[in-house]
This record gives C-alpha cells, structure tokens and sequence, in this order.
C-alpha cells in the first residue's frame, strides 16, 4: 500500500519538486498552497505521468481556522498521513533591523514558524494515535548561521532547528521520527518573494556560482523518507558545493 505524504508549499520550488518526487517513488500526495491553479495543474500532472493519486488543499498556512477547516475536510481514507514535509516558507525583504518592515517581519514569522505550528500539531495528533509517521521540516543553513541583513528570516529558520528538535523529544516516546532538512541556496521563486517580485534582483541572488536546484534538495527529502524504520535523520544540511557557509560567494549583498 502507498504511503500518504503531505506537502505543504507544492506550488513551486522545493515542494513542487518533492511531491514529483515521492510520486514516482510509492507515495500518494496531498498538496497545499494558496495558488489553487497551480495546484490544480500539478495535480493533473503527477495523476497522469504517475500511478499515485493526489489531493489538493488550498488554503493560507497563516491562518489557524483555515489550516484546521482544509485538515478536518480530508476524507477518511486520506486522514491517516504518513509523512508531514513542512515546506511553506518565505524570506521577505533584506534588510537591517532599523530599516525592517514589520510587515515584513509578520509574514515571515507567521508563516515560518506559526503556519508550521499549525499543521504540525493537527496532522501529529492523529500520528500519536497511531504510534507512527514522520515529520519533515524544511529548514535552512539560515537556522544554522545568521548572516547580514538576514536577521528575521535566520531567526524563523533557528525556530525551526529548535522546534525540530523540540518535537522529536515529545514524540520519541509515542515512535514518530523527526528531521530537519537545511538547503543551503537553492535557485526557485524564493529571491523573487524575497524582492517582492523585482526579477532583476532575484536573478542577482543566483549569480557567479551553480546553486542547488529544487530537485537536489527533493533527492535529499527522498532519501530522509525512506530510511528503515529504526533509522531517523535527525538534521541534514545540503549545500551546493560554491558555498561553505551562508554568505562566501558574491551575492552583491
Ligand atoms: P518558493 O517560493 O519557490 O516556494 C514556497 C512555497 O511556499 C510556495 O509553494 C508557496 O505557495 C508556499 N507558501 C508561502 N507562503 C504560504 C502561505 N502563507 N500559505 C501556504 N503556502 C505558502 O520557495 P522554495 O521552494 O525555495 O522554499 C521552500 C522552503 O525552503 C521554504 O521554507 C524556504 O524557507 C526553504 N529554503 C529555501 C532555500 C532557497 O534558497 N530557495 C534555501 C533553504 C531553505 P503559495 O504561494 O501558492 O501559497
Ligand atoms: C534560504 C537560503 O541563504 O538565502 O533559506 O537564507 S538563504
């Protein structure tokens, strides 16, 4: 029987890449994100080139209602999720703490860390009641390390890194695994949110040196997923081989 994996943020980049991915490789999908078009396209792709079936969810992970209105909906043979790949997130703005919008600031952290909250606590309630299942959470070498003018940002990432660990200590005894992917930069619409759509800037972000692509990182996720049951990844970090740390080649930042 194929397991059930849920992807949040499959409307592009990594997550569009993973749930490619895990259909090729046994897994039944539920995707989510605000943009249903793109949904609903991936949906039809993934049905047609792979035998797996897929589920769509639109909804904004920000917001609590919602997040538990779009879980509650899934019909009972969808209910029981295997994997949770905690994948929605966002970097907005670049800039000092002076300078900071704190609008900003609110999307990233209600996106980062309290969207994440969210559907964490709904999809692991029934994972507890099983004893069983696997939580994905996609960090960044930005939860590992801080780099300049990414202060807000980095601070959601290092949430990430402590709830990670946070969740594994309150599931270790109820036999769920927990992990924690950390990409370093990888080459998606992750600079074009962070610039507010100015494409000329974003495509700066990738210059002078061969990022990750979103595929590398779904390889990654892949293997994380299909250890042996004993075996839990705790935190992995992928980096393309141009940077060792979070800033050593020219961004023009
Ligand atoms: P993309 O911008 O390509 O994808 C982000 C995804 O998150 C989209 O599918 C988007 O869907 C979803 N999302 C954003 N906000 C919301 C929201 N409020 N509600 C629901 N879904 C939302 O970026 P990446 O693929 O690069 O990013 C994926 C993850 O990887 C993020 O957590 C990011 O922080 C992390 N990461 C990225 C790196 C990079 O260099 N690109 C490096 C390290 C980590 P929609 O807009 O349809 O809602
Ligand atoms: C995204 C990678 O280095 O832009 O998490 O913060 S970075």
């Amino acid at each position: 029987m194929k397991k059930i994996a849920l992807i949040t943020g499959a409307t592009s980049g990594i997550g569009e890449a993973t749930a490619n991915l895990l259909a090729e490789n046994n897994f039944n999908l539920i995707l989510t994100g605000r943009r249903e078009d793109r949904l609903s396209d991936l949906k039809e792709k993934i049905q047609h080139e792979s035998g797996s079936e897929v589920l769509t969810l639109k909804f904004d992970i920000r917001n609590s209602a919602e997040t538990e209105q779009a879980i509650n909906s899934l019909p009972d043979n969808w209910k029981n999720i295997d994997v949770l790949i905690n994948n929605a997130g966002l970097a907005v703005g670049f800039s000092s703490i002076a300078d900071g919008a704190t609008d900003d600031w609110g999307r990233m952290i209600d996106t980062n860390i309290k969207g994440l909250l969210y559907i964490t606590r709904l999809v692991s309630q029934q994972m507890v009641k099983r004893g069983e299942g696997h939580i994905v959470n996609i960090s960044s070498i930005a939860g590992r390390e801080t780099y300049p003018m990414g202060n807000v940002y980095c601070a959601t990432k290092h949430a990430v890194q402590s709830l990670t660990k946070g969740l594994r200590l309150d599931f270790l005894k109820h036999g769920l695994k927990v992990s924690s992917v950390c990409p370093g930069a990888v080459d998606t619409e992750f600079a074009l949110v962070r610039y507010k759509g100015n494409e000329e800037r974003a495509r700066e972000v990738y210059k002078g040196y061969t990022p990750l692509n979103a595929e590398d990182v779904a390889e990654t996720i892949l293997f994380v997923v299909t250890r042996p049951k004993h075996v839990n990844i705790d935190d992995i970090l992928v980096m393309p081989t141009d940077q060792a740390y979070s800033r050593d080649f020219n961004r023009n930042e």
